[in-house]
């Protein structure tokens, strides 16, 4: 793990909490913090321990996207294609293919990236005073960390459009109404409603949790006979874990199912 302060990382019930912590900068993304989160990602790929990962904001901001102090045109231009190839593409590959579940606090403004990133991760959870906003639009870039690809599947084209050609804001009420989050969630519940879910989460049968994440995800390219096949394979690997005999163990003999996440 990096010892960085821009992510605070902590892990207990089984949730790996990782914190963007820049909030004097509404969290937005130096290469410091972006080496940070995602070092905390590829602990909870490795990591057996983490059986879900809970990411929210510090302070009144989830996240505005990418730090343009970094970005003066003034001190020359920077070549953004590449930054997006180190940081931004992988952590989204990170968070996509982690077959542990990702919950989203959403605890205030998501901007740019910030917006992006929180609409990859699994069940994303919002204050409801929270806003989303595609603010590249403002400084003339291409909706990225997956945005193109997420905001058309997520709402539609038309919305979609909307959303990234004019950088209106998008409440969090109407973000879950279009599908785009699961829920608006009052401010000062926000982080108990969080946890509690992703605790909740960690203590289920985690690899049928991860495989689901896989199938559900592969559907956005795969033909209905392709899906048909993945489930009948995903099945068959699910039916072999031990959390599924436990689950019909503990259902048969009227008890609570002790799940290990394997
Ligand atoms: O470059 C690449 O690698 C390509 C990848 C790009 C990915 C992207 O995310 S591009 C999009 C970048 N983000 C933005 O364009 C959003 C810029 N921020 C805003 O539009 C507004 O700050 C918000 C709408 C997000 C929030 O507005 P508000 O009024 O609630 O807060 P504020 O007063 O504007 O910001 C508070 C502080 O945070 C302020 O600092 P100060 O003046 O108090 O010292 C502000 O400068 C700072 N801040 C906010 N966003 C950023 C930021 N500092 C650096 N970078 C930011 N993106």
């Amino acid at each position: 793990m990096s010892d960085s302060d821009t992510i605070l990382s902590a892990l207990a019930d089984g949730v790996l909490s990782l914190t963007l912590n820049r909030p004097d900068k509404l969290n937005s993304f130096n290469e410091e913090m972006h080496l940070a989160l995602r070092a905390g990602f590829e602990r909870a790929h490795k990591d057996a321990d983490v059986r879900a990962v809970l990411l929210t904001g510090a302070g009144r901001g989830f996240s505005a996207g990418q730090d343009l102090g970094d970005r003066d045109p003034r001190k020359g231009t920077p070549d953004l294609g590449h930054t997006i190839e180190t940081f931004y593409n992988p952590l989204l590959r990170l968070i996509r293919s982690l077959e542990k579940p990702v919950v989203c606090a959403v605890n205030g403004v998501a901007a740019g990236a910030g917006a992006n990133i929180a609409f990859a991760c699994d069940i994303t959870l919002a204050a409801r005073s929270a806003r989303f906003i595609q603010a590249f639009a403002k400084i003339g870039l291409v909706p990225d960390s997956g945005g193109t690809w997420n905001l058309p599947r997520l709402v539609g084209e038309a919305r979609a459009k909307a959303l990234a050609l004019t950088a209106e804001p998008l409440d969090a009420e109407t973000a879950a109404n279009w599908g785009l989050i699961w829920r608006a969630i009052d401010d000062d519940k926000l982080m108990d409603e969080a946890k509690a879910l992703a605790i909740r989460l960690a203590a289920g049968p985690t690899k049928g949790l991860g495989l689901t994440k896989r199938a559900i995800q592969a559907a956005a390219t795969n033909s209905l006979d392709e899906q048909l096949d993945l489930e009948r394979d995903l099945q068959r690997e699910a039916g072999h874990s031990a959390d599924y005999a436990e689950g019909v163990t503990a259902f048969l003999e009227k008890r609570k199912p002790e799940f290990k996440g394997q």
